[in-house]
């Protein structure tokens, strides 16, 4: 027994002698040797989280395709945006001359069916009251107050673009339908008329003055791949929530489907 701390420190010096007694090259074969360990270690550890976070349970409730530990850091990331959105957050705006007039198109989901028809179009609304729908018509929409705005857009992908929209409010449109209390619950869900395309927003965001049913870019009806003949445009939130071609209109308590966020994207998306 009184031997073992002699046979360590033997076994030692045999796997590590000391640096001293070695040459320069074996010197760095151990230096690398033992970054190399370092790095298997780490990367097993790694390896296992990654399989831990795989086998975790995906998140109930909605059809949102992600583990539940990435989903409570993003529910996480939503009350921080909400905490610091709040209706009088306004996103940054700018002159009409510094909107670019070659805007970029983003994805044509819910856009591609051949079989719309622009001059059949009316914008399907489902009330709370869960009874018949009823339809409005584009004249219909350019009646109601027009509010114009240049702000910078930002898509998810990481690219931005000032654009210059105009439409009417969400919020004076919901007072004009005397949509009170649809407007008192928690989210507002749109899709495109074939249904591809849907996102989810929530009230407070929807509300928002700057939010709008938009039907002209660069003062001019949208062109067909910017969601003709109405779009919804919110300046609080990345591109992806930004529908375009609306077809229907529905509220409710409980978050909306939404189409990127059961990719694995954040369901609020704020900025
Ligand atoms: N119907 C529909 N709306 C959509 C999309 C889409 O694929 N289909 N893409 C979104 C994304 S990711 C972005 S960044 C913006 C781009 O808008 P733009 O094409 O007018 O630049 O539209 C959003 N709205
Ligand atoms: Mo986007």
């Amino acid at each position: 027994m009184s031997n073992a701390p002699n046979f360590f420190r033997r076994f030692r010096r045999r796997v590590f002698p000391p640096k001293e007694t070695l040459t320069v090259e074996q010197q760095i074969k151990r230096r690398t040797l033992l970054s190399f360990s370092a790095f298997l270690v780490l990367g097993a550890a790694g390896w296992k989280g990654w399989q831990w976070l795989k086998h975790q349970p995906l998140d109930q409730g909605l059809k949102g395709g992600v583990q539940e530990p990435v989903r409570k850091v993003l529910d996480a990331n939503e009350k921080i945006f909400r905490h610091t959105l709040s209706p009088d957050h306004m996103a940054k705006t700018y002159p009409v001359s510094a909107a670019t007039k070659r805007v970029r198109t983003n994805g044509n989901i819910g856009l591609a069916t051949t079989d719309f028809d622009p001059a059949a179009w009316k914008l399907e609304v489902q009330t709370a009251a869960g009874g018949k729908p009823f339809y409005v018509t584009m004249d219909e929409i350019r009646r109601l107050p027009k509010t114009e705005i240049v702000f910078d857009f930002k898509c998810i992908e990481g690219w931005s673009m000032i654009t210059h929209w105009g439409g009417v409010t969400f919020s004076d449109f919901m007072k004009a339908y005397r949509l009170e209390k649809e407007a008192a619950m928690n989210y507002v869900g749109m899709m495109t008329p074939d249904q591809d395309y849907y996102v989810g927003i929530d009230m407070a965001s929807a509300l928002h003055p700057q939010t709008l049913l938009c039907y002209e870019m660069n003062g001019e009806p949208l062109p067909m791949s910017h969601g003709y003949p109405l779009r919804l445009i919110i300046p609080v939130k990345y591109g992806i929530k930004s529908l375009k071609r609306v077809g229907t209109i529905y509220f409710s308590e409980e978050r909306p489907d939404d189409y990127w966020f059961e990719r694995g994207y954040d369901y609020y998306s704020g900025l």
